[in-house]
């Protein structure tokens, strides 16, 4: 039994995560960097810690000390959130090693899904459809032989890759050098790994991704999947459950597909598996090991709370519910509310003077924010999540729209305003969007 956790975060997610726990009647450890002391999650929690100054790498990351905090309250159990520590092996280790439980996979199904080519041959092993590539490394001398048998267009990756970088298309073979040793150099500064592998470039995908949940003793089952295809520079903006591209009957097949894989693996924790989607087929791309930002619209659409979920398979209690008993029911959409300009995206910290959150049926809003408020310059720019939950899409569009209407966050720049733009756009009306249809909108709508 787990009965006091330490939230290793900090922000909506934080707070996200001690919901679930006071739900569950299990104490909870807020720690915070010197910058966070005002925040909403350290005022909840029964107890707090200090554990550093305000960069990340001396608080939020520092393994000694969030081991040390759960020494001194006594918390058997870590849960990550999102960033951070969440997908490192390292620090699952340490807390396993310490006796605390890490509310997670096992550091080894992390390390596996943390290199992109491991993750790839694991992924195909297990069933799920890969993109057509390289088998595992490629080295710059066979890189023209490879890429021939691929046919251009093809993709360089980084394996230690992630958020595309060293990432480099090649159109042709004239390109392909150039592309190979540009890839290699950013990995190499990025990841301090050069190593990279080749794929068919899909042009024009959706980012489709499911979302599983695994008990670690051979039990697995998929919640649907989300729509992430709407983002810049690989940061999401908007997303949705289920996607706009998919029926019931696609649906159901890819999830089968992602919980008999789990199934096999054993995987333990909520995880996403994440494809393009192009022309009717899937194709995996990676496997993140944690819980995700967007993960409230599959809550809105299941009814099932995946933070509870995800503690009751770490403690050993097994999921709270069988596959066929799990329904999908309406339509949600995430928007994200960054501090940020809502056409520059340059970040906007500083003092929140006014602060109103819609309500209503169908309307959730997850955020540390508050009137008064100051947001720190340190860390990611996300102050909060609107998700709203309609019958229909339709009318879950119109229920964002006047959830929009009723929004008020003054005092810094957020990107509220490109959401009443977005949610009256014909194409987002109709779901036809791709991974690429955002940055084009914004190009063509700049002033
Ligand atoms: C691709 C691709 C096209 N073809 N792979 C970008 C981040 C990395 N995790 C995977 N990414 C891509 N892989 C093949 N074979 C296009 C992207 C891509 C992308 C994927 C998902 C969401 C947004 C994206 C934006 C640009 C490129």
């Amino acid at each position: 039994m787990i009965s006091k956790i330490l939230i290793a975060n900090r922000g909506e997610i934080a707070l996200r995560v001690l919901r679930a726990c006071k739900e569950l009647g299990i104490a909870t450890v807020a720690v915070h960097s010197t910058a966070d002391a005002d925040a909403m999650h350290v005022r909840l929690a029964d107890e707090s810690v200090c554990i550093g100054p305000p960069p990340s790498r001396e608080s939020y990351l520092n393994i000694h000390q969030i081991v040390a905090a759960c020494e001194i309250t006594g918390a058997d159990a870590v849960h990550p959130g999102y960033g951070f520590l969440s997908e490192n092996a390292k620090f699952a280790e340490i807390l396993d090693a310490h006796g605390i439980t890490f509310i997670g996979p096992t550091a080894e199904h992390i390390r596996i899904m943390g290199d992109k080519i491991t993750a790839k041959k694991t992924a195909e092993e297990l069933g799920i459809p890969v993109v057509p590539g390289s088998d595992g490394e490629v080295k710059p001398e066979n890189a023209r032989e490879i890429a021939r048998k691929i046919g251009f267009p093809v993709l360089i990756k980084a394996t230690a890759g992630g958020g595309g970088r060293g990432m480099k298309v090649a159109r042709t073979e004239a390109d392909l050098d150039e592309a190979i040793s540009t890839a290699r150099a950013e990995a190499a500064a990025a990841f301090g790994n050069d190593a990279v592998y080749m794929e068919k470039y899909l042009g024009q995908p959706r980012h489709i991704e499911v979302q599983i949940v695994g008990d670690g003793e051979g039990n697995a089952i998929h919640l649907g999947e989300r729509d992430c295809s709407l983002q810049r520079r690989h940061q999401k903006v908007w997303e949705e459950a289920n996607s706009p591209a998919l029926n019931v009957e696609q649906r159901m097949k890819i999830g089968q597909v992602c919980a008999d894989a789990m199934k096999k693996l054993k995987y333990r924790g909520a995880g996403t598996i994440e494809f393009l989607y192009e022309n009717g087929e899937f194709y995996f791309i990676e496997m993140n090991t944690r819980l995700q930002v967007e993960h409230p619209i599959t809550e809105a659409i299941t009814g099932i709370d995946l933070v509870h979920e995800q503690i009751r398979v770490a403690s050993g209690g097994g999921l709270s519910v069988r596959q066929e008993d799990i329904v999908f029911s309406g339509h949600a959409i995430e928007c994200r509310i960054n501090a940020e300009d809502a056409r520059t995206f340059v970040p906007s910290p500083g003092t929140i003077t006014h602060f109103h959150a819609p309500g209503g049926l169908g309307v959730r809003i997850d955020s540390g924010a508050y009137q008064g408020y100051r947001i720190p310059p340190y860390y990611d720019s996300l102050i909060g999540k609107l998700i709203v939950h309609g019958r229909t899409r339709v009318e879950c569009m119109m229920r964002l729209r006047r959830a929009l209407d009723e929004f008020v966050v003054d005092g810094i720049k957020t990107t509220l305003p490109l959401f009443q733009d977005l949610v009256s756009n014909q194409d987002i009306a109709n779901g036809d969007y791709d991974i690429h249809w955002l940055e084009t909108y914004l190009a063509k709508t700049s002033h």
